[in-house]
């Protein structure tokens, strides 16, 4: 588990003030956040610097979240009075209405650019958001190429740098600067199932069997279908002592997936990274943890 990470204060201080800086650089600002962790993934301390500055608010891997509940994520940040989209960067699903979305949001600007003759004037944004949000992979979806780094561990992108595409958008790309909202163990959590921090090698099988228990508390059915397996009535047990009925599901269901040594011990750790994966790739079903 990653509830230990230690954001040391200097280093979020120094990066906020950066960010702060490169702000003043654009005219818009891309939030990217996980659809399926929009509470986690997004960072309050942004709206403290970000100030009267336009921002859009994306969420991103919808194809892996639950779409009843990205429509009601939508609806939230619609109360909010703040702009949010729900895309696939990395299909590039969605790119076409974020930029129709920004065109409309600074057509005043433009506008006034232009009486100024500054016709055909660039917009400039900047994507920001929390590690592994899929920064880079919407930069190079909007970009039309291969324009930035992209990878499935936190932390790949370490400088930042302009780039065109092939409308009149400009981008700034930035590093995850932002850090998550590891606001409780759950949090903690919910961004560990979704790869936005790194995997604690040693302890990924307390991992893997708390996401199970997450998941049966929110998708009980997916579960089932998934690894073919019966769900008890009832978790509940009256006995103190090591028998867990959840424990006995986990095993149960690597026994399903063939996850078993020789001898017929099943391989709990094989298994923790197997259900990991199949809901990080989003083959339990369309997953969202956490509501508005
Ligand atoms: N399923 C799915 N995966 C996506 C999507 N967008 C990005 N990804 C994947 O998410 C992972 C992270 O994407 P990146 O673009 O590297 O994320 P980032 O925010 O730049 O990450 P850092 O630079 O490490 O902070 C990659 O494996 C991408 O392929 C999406 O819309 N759907
Ligand atoms: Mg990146």
């Amino acid at each position: 588990m990653a509830n230990d990470i230690n954001w040391f204060p200097g280093h979020m201080r120094k990066a906020l003030n950066e960010m702060r800086e490169r702000l003043k650089l654009v005219d818009i600002v891309y939030e990217t956040c996980d659809c399926r962790i929009p509470f986690s993934s997004r960072n309050p301390e942004l709206d403290k610097i970000i100030g009267g500055k336009p921002r859009i608010v994306i969420l991103n891997k919808a194809d892996l979240a639950d779409p009843v509940k990205t429509s009601l994520w939508l609806s939230y940040f619609e109360e909010q009075g703040i702009k949010a989209v729900a895309i696939e960067a990395s299909h590039k699903k969605g790119v076409d209405k974020l930029y129709q979305m920004t065109e409309d949001i600074l057509k005043d600007k433009l506008a006034n650019a232009a009486a100024k003759g500054r016709v055909g004037r660039q917009m400039r944004a900047i994507v920001v958001g929390c590690p592994n949000t899929g920064k880079s992979t919407l930069i190079n979806a909007l970009a039309g190429k291969k324009a930035a780094v992209t990878g499935d561990r936190p932390g790949v992108t370490k400088d930042f740098k302009w780039v065109t595409t092939p409308g009149r958008l400009e981008l700034m790309d930035m590093a995850g600067v932002l850090w998550p909202r590891i606001a409780t163990r759950r949090s903690s959590l919910c961004l560990a199932m979704c790869g936005s921090v790194k995997d604690d090698v040693s302890d990924i099988v307390s991992t893997a069997f708390d996401s199970m228990k997450i998941l049966l508390e929110l998708y009980p059915s997916l579960i089932s279908s998934r690894y073919s397996v019966e769900l008890p009535e009832s978790f509940e047990t009256e006995d103190m002592g090591y028998s867990d009925p959840y424990y006995d599901l986990f095993l149960e269901m690597g026994k399903k997936r063939g996850c078993v040594m020789s001898g017929g011990r099943v391989d709990e750790d094989r298994f923790a990274r197997l259900l990991l994966n199949d809901f990080r790739e989003g083959r339990i079903g369309r997953i969202t943890l956490e509501v508005p």
